[in-house]
């Protein structure tokens, strides 16, 4: 069985995403129903980026202290920037995160260090944040670009300088499972001293699966944000990965009937709309039409659905219109509490048919087709 827990990052890399932009309120609402859920930590913030980011995260943790959020810990983001840390260590986080560049790319262009350097910087600020007395998470930015023999140094400075933990992120989304796994298999090999976290970005559409392929490899934290936000095409979505762990691998990271009402709240906060054919939370994820698929999932549900709605509270449907077969539109007509000889139904199908829009019928509409064909009154009259 594995062991594995989610950081949700909504609120910090979340915030991230372009147009993004949370209350102080709205952010100690969606921290708490996180911590309801079960998330084993919650990165809160970037003190240091703005006043009302500080502020926020200065109240997640005082709901913390008071009890309010109970189990998950609390994370603050920080540069490898003394100024940061200061900033985030007054606050009295459980955690501090700090992250560095790893790749040459990152080294040459935006650190503008040399790798000796860069390790250096890592350990000294790792150190210093220590002092505080607070746990410290060492984020290797861009490490999936990185040479590897480097991460590994860069790994084991930062445990020699005091992290327990250390984020391997993916920061553009370019890696593969396959190859990530194998990173992570090396990593948990060549350096047990520290537990690893997989920050995956969703790029090229392979956060989810590279997040999972982490845990195969030793990864125990999944970073993920609610309705997938986050930069660019944002990181693995908190529900996506909650119902995957659960479907592969029967771990319950969260309690999955409350990754809809999340989803919602954080849809609206943010002002981000779910597309209709997102996973798990999406409109249409338990929504059938062909005929051949309602027929199936009449039958049996799991011919056509991956796992029940019922897991996350949700319940299937399907719709009536032009690719609609018999028996679905008959188990429709008998839910409307309308019965109809076989020639009726052949012929309400046929004209459903040609009805040919893009919307779905209402049970309206087809109570007005099957009042046409059968001549009786099937609706309720005003
Ligand atoms: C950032 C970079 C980061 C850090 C991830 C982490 C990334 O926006 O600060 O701390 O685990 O993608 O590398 O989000
Ligand atoms: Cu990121």
């Amino acid at each position: 069985r594995l062991r594995v827990g989610l950081l949700d990052s909504t609120l910090r890399e979340g915030e991230q995403t372009p147009g993004v932009s949370f209350t102080v309120e709205q952010k100690l609402e969606i921290a708490r129903l996180l911590d309801e859920a079960g998330v084993s930590m919650i990165e809160a913030g970037h003190p240091n980026v703005a006043p009302d980011v500080y502020e926020a995260v200065k109240r997640i943790i005082g709901l913390k202290r008071e009890g309010v959020i109970r189990r998950a810990e609390i994370v603050a983001h920080s540069r490898a920037v003394k100024k940061d840390i200061e900033v985030a260590a007054e606050l009295e986080p459980d955690r501090i995160a700090i992250f560095y560049g790893v790749s040459d790319i990152h080294l040459r262009y935006k650190h503008r260090v040399s790798r000796e350097e860069a390790l250096s910087i890592i350990g000294e600020v790792i150190e210093y944040a220590r002092q505080y007395g607070v746990k410290v998470r060492f984020t290797a930015e861009d490490a999936t670009r990185a040479d590897y023999g480097f991460l590994l140094e860069a790994v084991r400075t930062a445990r020699e300088a005091g992290a327990d933990r250390v984020s391997i992120a993916d920061t553009v989304g370019i890696a593969t499972p396959y190859a990530i796994r194998r990173l992570f298999e090396r990593l948990t090999s060549d350096e047990p001293g520290v537990e690893y976290d997989i920050h995956a970005h969703n790029d090229l559409g392979m956060a989810v699966a590279n997040s999972l392929a982490a845990v195969e490899g030793g990864a125990t934290i999944i970073h993920v944000t609610v309705n997938g936000l986050g930069e660019r095409a944002g990181i693995a979505p908190l529900e996506q990965v909650a119902v995957a762990l659960k479907r592969h691998y029967g771990v319950d990271v969260v309690d999955l009937r409350r990754v809809v009402r999340l989803s919602r709240l954080v849809e609206r906060y943010s002002g981000i709309p779910v597309p209709p054919t997102a996973p798990v939370v999406g409109e249409n994820a338990f929504v059938h039409k062909a005929g051949v698929h309602v027929a199936g999932v009449l039958a049996n549900p799991e011919t056509y659905e991956p796992y029940p709605p019922e897991w996350v509270g949700r319940s299937r449907d399907y719709t009536i219109d032009k690719y609609t077969g018999r028996r679905a539109l008959q188990a429709r007509l008998e839910r409307l509490g309308v019965r109809v000889s076989d020639e009726e139904l052949v012929e309400i199908l046929k004209r459903v048919k040609q009805r040919a829009s893009a919307r779905w019928l209402r049970d309206e509409d087809l109570l007005e087709i099957a009042e046409e064909v059968t001549g009786r009154a099937l609706r309720p009259r005003p």
